[in-house]
């Protein structure tokens, strides 16, 4: 056995006792067992191997059509008293709910292998690193995660024989019978729970092979459990890349931002500056723990070592860094396959290919008339490929962060970019995040959809108790050095619909606006809703854009905010009183603010 430590040997035990596989295999991590797992999965029908020189060591999958995303509405969050799970949570009697699973669960692995994974959230050893085991029945899980976390022997040495973990049980559901032939993705589409357990901690999750409903590294551990551990211990568990940004000056600094998804968080976090001499590096592009140092300095890991990216829509315009990252060793879900053996998906390309096989197996032209990759389709890749990957972006330390940036979709009334008062402020303004809907969903077009800090699906606990964590952040320690909060929108439009901000790599316009107000070099305006650049505080050399265009970015249409402060109401009346009242003092001094502003 490859661990004395007896709590995990027992567990392992048990859910063997539970699930009944044929075997069971611990994981070491190393290249020659993943080659071996890949090299099954290929035989099981599972993986498709791309063609060797153009993405050496890289394979596609294709999942059930019926298993293709997050499934927020059989994700469960578990504590004891439904006011700690909050409105914002699924919640089932933890008891009743793990009655309902050990059923589902008995048997369940029949036919099959369990892989035991060990797995560090972090750099192994790490201060703010943290242990997880994942007994899982999915080869496709083990070769993920082996890509989004550390795994193996590695991290069982650092456990030892007594360290903590949060033990992560996941089964596809699907057992075998003698001589029953598997299909290439197993999964249970009738019968799929992703369940919490905070007060264990622990997870478990039944039916789905996809994405977050089965790396559990991610959005289950570093994000659902870890925000309610983050709560007890004083810390912060982020929906939030990071990135550093350094000047032409060599002077470099660090940024945690929050988007909702959909907002691009990973293009943000590997771009390419188009200001001459200003440097982008990614840490990460979706989770982000940080913690306070002794000098009460906010410093932050990136819990995963690998992307699990939207492939759709990436390409060498909107993405030139990811898409230099998937050269070799990655995974691809859901993507189309060409005749050549590589993988496409929607905006790759200018032009598509000719044919290709779509993410359903059938054969796809551009006449086809449907998607070829489905829209979710993503790649799995490790972070050490990416070109611009920070240096010090596995530092045990963590990399001190100077500055946060909340932001959303706002076609209308958001500008640019402005900054908070002060962390109250700030907190308020991540409070209210917003995306407003359009014309790709069903129903009314500019209804505000409020996701808090971009955690609404990813907070372990009521919502309203995460902002009263994050109020008493600066208390903590005796001399704060608390980032300033920041509140950008790059998808304002005009009156006639276009979009006024070409984003992308030009959004290092308003990172370098950033940096100049953290290093105290550029004046800002107050304003009812916060600090906006002056006239001309946007650098904008060499960009093409209107006057009146950029002045309207940089305006607050005060009518326009008023407008919206009912709806900011009933966000916060969702979450009744457990909104800390400083929420709704800043809420009120904002419409007053507001009132006094407007014609
Ligand atoms: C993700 C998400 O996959 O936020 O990162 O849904
Ligand atoms: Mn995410």
């Amino acid at each position: 056995m490859k661990t004395n430590n007896q709590t995990l040997l027992n567990w392992v035990n048990e859910a063997a006792e539970l699930c009944q596989p044929d075997a069971i295999h611990w994981c070491d991590g190393t290249e020659e067992e993943n080659q071996r797992l890949c090299a099954q999965a290929v035989q099981d029908g599972t993986f498709i191997p791309l063609n060797e020189a153009k993405r050496p060591n890289s394979f596609l999958v294709m999942s059930d059509p019926a298993d293709v995303a997050r499934v927020e509405d059989r994700t469960f969050v578990c504590p004891s008293d439904p006011r700690e799970a909050g409105p914002n949570n699924n919640w089932r009697d933890p008891v009743d709910l793990k009655a309902t699973m050990r059923q589902l669960y008995d048997g369940c692995m029949r036919g099959r292998t369990m892989y035991v994974i060990p797995f560090s959230m972090g750099p192994v050893g790490a201060p703010s690193a943290k242990i997880g085991v994942e007994l899982t029945d999915s080869i496709y899980v083990v070769v993920n995660m082996r890509i989004m976390t550390r795994i193996g022997t590695e991290v069982l040495e650092a456990l030892g024989d007594h360290g903590e973990f949060v033990p992560c049980l996941h089964s596809v559901g699907a057992p075998l019978e003698p001589g029953q032939k598997d299909v290439p993705w197993p999964c249970n589409a009738d019968n799929k729970y992703i369940a919490h357990f905070p007060e264990d901690p622990s997870i478990w999750s039944y039916g789905s092979g996809y994405g977050g409903n089965a790396l559990l590294g991610k959005k289950c551990f570093a994000l659902r459990i870890a925000s309610v551990m983050a709560r007890r211990q004083g810390w912060l568990a982020e929906h939030m890349l990071i990135l550093g940004i350094t000047n032409p000056q060599g002077e470099k600094i660090y940024v945690a931002a929050a988007f909702p998804s959909a907002c691009g968080k990973t293009n943000l976090a590997m771009m390419e500056p188009t200001l001459p001499g200003w440097k982008v590096e990614c840490v990460g592009d979706d989770i982000c723990w940080m913690t306070f140092d002794d000098q009460g300095q906010l410093r932050a890991i990136n819990p995963e070592a690998g992307f699990f990216g939207v492939a759709p829509g990436t390409s060498m315009r909107s993405n030139p860094n990811a898409m230099r990252t998937l050269h070799s060793n990655c995974i691809y879900t859901n993507c189309a396959l060409t005749p050549d053996g590589d993988v496409w998906w929607e905006d790759m390309t200018d032009e598509p290919p000719a044919e290709a096989t779509s993410w359903l197996g059938q054969p796809w032209t551009p006449a086809t008339g449907t998607k070829a990759a489905n829209p979710n389709a993503r790649y799995t890749a490790p972070a050490s490929q990416c070109p611009v990957i920070d240096p010090a972006w596995e530092d045990p330390a963590g990399v001190p962060i100077s500055a946060i940036l909340f932001g959303g979709r706002r076609p209308s009334t958001v500008p640019l970019c402005f900054e908070a008062f002060n962390w109250q402020h700030g907190t308020f303004l991540g409070t209210i995040q917003a995306s407003e809907t359009t014309a790709a969903q069903a129903g009314r077009v500019g209804i505000l959809r409020y996701d808090p800090m971009a955690m609404l699906p990813f907070c372990g606990y009521n919502m309203g108790d995460y902002f009263a964590h994050w109020l008493s952040m600066p208390g903590r320690v005796a001399q704060p050095n608390m980032p300033r909060i920041f509140f950008v929108n790059w998808f304002r439009k005009s009156d006639e619909d276009y979009y006024l901000w070409p984003g992308f790599g030009e959004n290092s316009r308003v990172l370098k606006w950033v940096c100049e107000r953290v290093q105290g070099r550029a004046q800002a305006i107050e304003t009812p809703i916060g600090l906006l650049p002056v006239p001309d505080g946007i650098d904008t050399t060499g960009l093409n854009i209107p006057d009146e265009d950029m002045e309207e970015l940089l305006s607050v249409d005060a009518q326009a905010w008023l407008k919206d402060i009912p709806a900011m109401r009933e966000h916060y009346a969702r979450f009744g009183d457990t909104i800390p009242a400083a929420m709704h003092q800043e809420l009120d001094a904002l419409e007053q603010r507001l009132r006094q502003a407007a014609p």
